[in-house]
């Protein structure tokens, strides 16, 4: 996910270029843009103490890294809608009514208020909903207060991205490697769709592979821009991946294509998995994917024998029914061609040896094992929390040094929806008060309808946000955030790369909108800790982590781009794999420990459900705004105004479905409306629903919501049964049972 173009030496502590093109009168800054999660290394322009453009960088390894939501970044910040000052609710939650406070006075009664919950209900009774990367300024300072109140109850977006896939690669090496796109010969993309307007410095760097002659595979169901560009596309079934990955491991075994070497040398449980691998003749995978055997072998053959290949992490194996097995066996394919920690292949970085990073911030030893126990869904789907992750504890301090190794704050986790359930008081203890912060919870999960029911069931909500989002009209207090723009930045790589990127402040924050450092250190004073975060400003803060390089943050922002360790492939040959056994574990004790599979396994699909013949999934990005973001942004909404599904020309005529109209999609779990667009590049029986709609313009409050009870996809997704994965408890956003209801007929 992060935005570094190499981890070869190209990137490694790489300097600041002179800026050409400075006019008169125009300041320019260094930044790294937060309007997505990939972090470009842009320049600022400022005129009067205002950035008035946001330009691409100087440096050539950066300069192609640039998209329209990040241009579009000053007029998205300067929005008269922005909100700008504290507010409190009055009247009824979600009444759509605010009152203007101070911030002194909110944070004192947020204080009292949660001091009053966890004296009644326990620490436990607090919960945090965030994703880092638009908050930009957390570092782990959240977790690092929970950790001191005794609250476990953390949950993030990354439980669907990223953060999951982290900690379950974990289970098999101890890491979560990076691909080292400058040295690969392959690139496989499971459903992975870097664009021009989405993740640029990733489709930069396919692009870059294609160029120099590397080969690309793709899995995918329609034909997208990447499978356009792909020298071999699978039109994979959706929800399948894992049987995929299981085709290509079979043909692989049979046809002696691994790494005998380093199998024989590194691995446990070659046998074991041969054996479930034999599970998966060609035939049953073809069946499964609806994709032909041959060429099912061919794209395994590839993979194996034209290498260093890599499998750069997808979000479409983060979030399906089968996707702790769909991880493992990415993992377990990595690991048995030899492409682990090798030039080409993908690294293992590892923490960087002069820079606190953010796990340690979190104080994670702090928090005493009696209330790790309490995380919620830790018994039922323990992989991503404290309880999962417990035995690699050892490992990774003999191996990376540090206890605790939180990638992609993805590695402890509470269960999200059975954080949702506490909160909505089905139990097993009450949880009062929910925190959201740069996150929209109402619509960034599964099971809306559950999450809505525990939002109206809460004491304290306090959200910090730019704009009244659904989320934020059922707070009790809508706190201001400032943007990219308005702070400085340290980009850590997530905790998944030995890689830290600076970003200098452009300009004041407007109106009294602050930094989520600022807010952690306000909410640690009104708990009465605030010797908990110690640190007078963000910059201060900074300095503390970057002590060791002997320079402060002022400097180190005005030199360097990126600050990286020296990469050193194969360190396992010194310290082992961060696992319990120290080899790549293809049979998973850990797993086995937790009472799972130890083994990667396929479940198939339920029977088809005659009521709801179609299979839609959520997803395709939409190059104008970022998750559920960027809908109050006029330049935006003027590109793609509306909801649209995506559908085949055959199913658009077998359900009478005409281009434009609007129509209902349903599911067991809801419906919302949305408009029909018909689509060549989609399979037939297969409906796309965008992530995150709602329409800022329209009326707020609970009745409405802004449309986020009308448009949301999360009012579909079921988080329960066959529609979860059974190790982490994550929902399967890709294949799910659904109807298209028409809402009008189609003119004759
Ligand atoms: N149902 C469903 N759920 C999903 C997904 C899905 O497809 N469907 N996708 C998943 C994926 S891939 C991801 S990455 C996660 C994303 O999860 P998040 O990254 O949490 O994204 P959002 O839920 O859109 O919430 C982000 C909020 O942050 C606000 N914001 C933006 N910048 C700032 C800032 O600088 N400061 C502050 N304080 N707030 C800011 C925005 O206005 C927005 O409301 O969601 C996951 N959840
Ligand atoms: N503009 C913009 N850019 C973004 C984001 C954004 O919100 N807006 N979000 C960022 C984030 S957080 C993320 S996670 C990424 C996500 O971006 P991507 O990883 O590209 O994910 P999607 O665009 O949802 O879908 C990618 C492809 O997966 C295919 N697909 C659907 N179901 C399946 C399946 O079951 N198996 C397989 N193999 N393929 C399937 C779809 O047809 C689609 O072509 O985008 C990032 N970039
Ligand atoms: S891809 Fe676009 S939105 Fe994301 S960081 Fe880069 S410029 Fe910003
Ligand atoms: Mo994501």
């Amino acid at each position: 996910m992060p935005g570094v173009p190499s981890i070869g030496p190209s990137a490694a502590g790489s300097r600041s270029v002179p800026r050409p093109h400075q006019r008169p009168g125009i300041e320019t800054r260094k930044a790294l843009c937060a309007s997505c999660d990939i972090a470009c290394s842009v320049v600022t322009e400022v005129q009067k103490g205002r950035v008035t453009r946001v330009r691409s960088s100087d440096n050539p390894l950066f300069k192609d890294n640039i998209c329209i939501k990040g241009i579009v970044a000053p007029k998205n910040f300067a929005n008269p809608d922005r909100v700008l000052y504290p507010q409190r609710r009055v009247g009824e939650r979600g009444s759509g009514r605010w009152q203007r406070v101070s911030w002194d006075e909110a944070m004192a009664d947020i204080g009292q208020r949660l001091k009053k919950i966890i004296a009644e209900h326990g620490p436990e009774a607090w919960a945090v909903s965030t994703s880092q990367w638009n908050t930009g300024t957390d570092h782990g300072l959240g977790r690092r207060i929970m950790n001191h109140v005794g609250s476990p109850n953390w949950i993030s977006g990354v439980a669907l991205c990223a953060g999951n896939t982290a900690a379950i690669n974990r289970l098999t090496y101890g890491w979560y490697p990076w691909p080292d796109y400058d040295n690969t010969n392959l690139i496989v993309l499971f459903g992975h769709n870097p664009g021009k307007n989405s993740w640029v410095p990733i489709y930069n760097q396919i692009q870059r592979v294609k160029a120099r002659g590397g080969t690309l595979i793709v899995l995918d169901p329609r034909k997208s821009e990447c499978a356009e560009m792909a020298d071999l596309w699978l039109p994979i079934k959706a929800g399948t991946d894992a049987a995929m990955a299981f085709g290509w491991l079979k043909v692989i075994l049979d046809e002696g294509l691994y790494d005998k070497t380093f199998v024989e040398r590194w691995t446990v449980g070659f046998e074991a998995l041969k054996k479930r691998a034999d599970e998966f003749p060609l035939e049953r995978v073809a069946k499964i994917t609806g994709c032909d055997p041959a060429m099912i072998a061919k794209a395994a053959r590839m993979y194996a024998t034209m290498g260093p290949s890599v499998i750069p992490w997808t979000p479409i194996t983060d979030q399906q029914r089968n996707s702790t097995s769909a991880i493992r066996l990415q993992s377990i394919l990595r690991a048995v061609c030899g492409y682990i920690d090798v030039p080409g292949g993908e690294a293992l970085m590892g923490f960087h040896p002069q820079i606190v990073s953010e796990s340690e911030i979190e104080m994670h030893h702090v928090l005493p094992e009696s209330q790790k126990a309490k995380q919620l869904g830790s018994d039922q789907h323990p992989a991503f929390t404290y309880r999962g992750q417990a035995a690699l504890r050892e490992p990774c301090k003999r191996v990376w040094g540090h206890e605790y190794a939180n990638q992609v704050t993805g590695c402890f986790m509470a269960n999200p929806s059975a954080v949702f359930r506490a909160m909505a008081g089905e139990g097993p203890y009450p949880v009062k008060a929910l925190f959201s912060f740069g996150n929209n919870t109402l619509m960034g999960f599964a099971n809306m309808p559950l999450i809505l029911k525990a939002m109206l069931n809460q004491e304290l909500i306090v959200v910090q946000e730019h704009v009244m989002t659904p989320t934020a009209q059922l707070a009790d207090y809508v706190l201001p955030g400032d943007s990219w723009l308005e702070r400085p930045w340290m980009f850590d790589g997530y905790g998944w790369l030995s890689i830290y990127k600076p970003s200098q402040k452009s300009m004041e924050p407007p109106g009294e909108c602050k930094s989520t450092f600022e807010l952690w250190k306000l909410t640690a004073n009104a708990l009465g800790m605030p010797e908990v975060v110690p640190w007078k400003t963000l910059e201060d803060f900074y300095d503390y982590r970057i002590a060791k390089l002997g320079i402060g943050f002022e400097e180190f922002s005005s030199t360097y781009e990126v600050h990286a360790d020296k990469l050193e492939f194969r360190k396992y040959e010194k310290t082992g794999f961060a696992t319990p056994s120290g080899k790549v574990e293809l049979h998973s004790s850990i797993l086995e420990d937790l009472g799972f599979d130890p083994l990667p396994y396929f479940r198939d699909e339920p029977p088809v459900d005659p009521e709801f013949p179609l299979a839609m999934f959520t997803g395709v990005r939409e190059g104008e705004y970022f998750q559920t973001g960027g809908r109050h942004i006029p330049e935006m909404r003027a590109r793609r105004p509306e909801p649209v599904l995506f559908v085949s020309p055959g199913t658009a005529h077998r359900f009478r479905l005409v281009e434009h109209e609007w129509v209902e999609v349903e599911t067991r779990t809801g419906k919302i409306e949305i408009m029909v667009g018909v689509r060549s590049n989609m399979p037939d029986g297969l409906v796309r629903i965008p992530h995150g709609w709602w329409k800022p313009e329209t009326e707020q409050g609970l009745g409405k919501l802004s449309g986020a009870l009308r448009y949301a996809d999360a009012m579909l997704c079921p988080d329960d049964g066959d529609f979860i994965d059974r190790e982490q408890g994550i929902p399967h956003l890709k294949g799910l049972p659904c109807r298209i209801n028409k809402l009008f007929e189609a003119p004759r």
